[in-house]
């Protein structure tokens, strides 16, 4: 995690950075602002026809903004345990800011919408070669799992140790649980924890 600090009662408080990944308009700002327990800090910008031709907007048709730099929430998920969410901008020519953000980050969540999977890809590739732990998410648009966690994970070629969960973005419990499945993830494969467990004392 990226740093402990002791209050006075010696009560030991983790922070741990985490980012919020994915192609365009998978749902990073959503998800970033459902979660959080302060106001987001956003950087959307209006879609202008600049866009047109380089933008694929065909599914998700109301969009009129976009991430031009980063997403920002933060969420405690006990008195412990504090995330910091780093959402990241979708579009490609926004990716070097990607370098940045992935500074002092413990883990990835990678949302997917099934409908543009292979806008996922980047996200994966950039997490796998910079051996980052990530999950993967996939984002129910209007409710709907479009296709099974098993089909996702066939089609995208992750290996069977990382996590691949359903969520819809729009709710703060569900990108909580996500959260969650993160850190236990991260967790896990640094030997804390066994494979599986429940963090302790997670209520969100
Ligand atoms: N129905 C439904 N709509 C969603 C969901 N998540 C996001 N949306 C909508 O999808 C659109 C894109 O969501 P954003 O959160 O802006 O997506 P993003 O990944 O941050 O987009 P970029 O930053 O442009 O890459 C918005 O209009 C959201 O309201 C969801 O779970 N269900
Ligand atoms: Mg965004």
């Amino acid at each position: 995690m990226t740093a402990t600090v002791t209050t006075p009662r010696a009560h030991r408080v983790t922070e741990a950075k985490l980012l919020i990944a994915g192609g365009f308009g998978a749902g990073k700002t959503t998800m970033v602002g459902s979660a959080s327990e302060v106001t987001p800090f956003t950087t959307e910008e209006i879609m202008t026809s600049a866009g047109v031709g380089v933008d694929d907007t065909r599914n998700v048709p109301g969009k009129t903004t976009t991430t031009s730099c980063l997403d920002y929430g933060r969420v405690s998920i006990d008195r412990d345990l504090i995330l910091h969410l780093f959402g990241t901008p979708g579009q490609t020519r926004f990716w070097y800011m990607w370098d940045e953000l992935i500074r002092g980050c413990v883990g990835a969540v990678v949302l997917v919408d099934t409908r543009r999977l292979a806008d996922c890809f980047a996200a994966i590739d950039f997490f796998e070669h910079r051996r980052l732990p990530y999950l993967v998410a996939i984002n129910c648009f209007d409710g709907v799992q479009y296709h099974d966690a098993k089909d996702v994970r066939e089609a995208l070629a992750v290996t069977g140790d990382v996590p691949v969960v359903s969520l819809d973005a729009r709710s703060g419990a569900s990108s909580r649980h996500v959260l969650i499945s993160l850190v236990e993830h991260v967790l896990s494969l640094r030997g804390v924890v066994a494979a599986g467990t429940p963090l302790a004392g997670s209520t969100a």
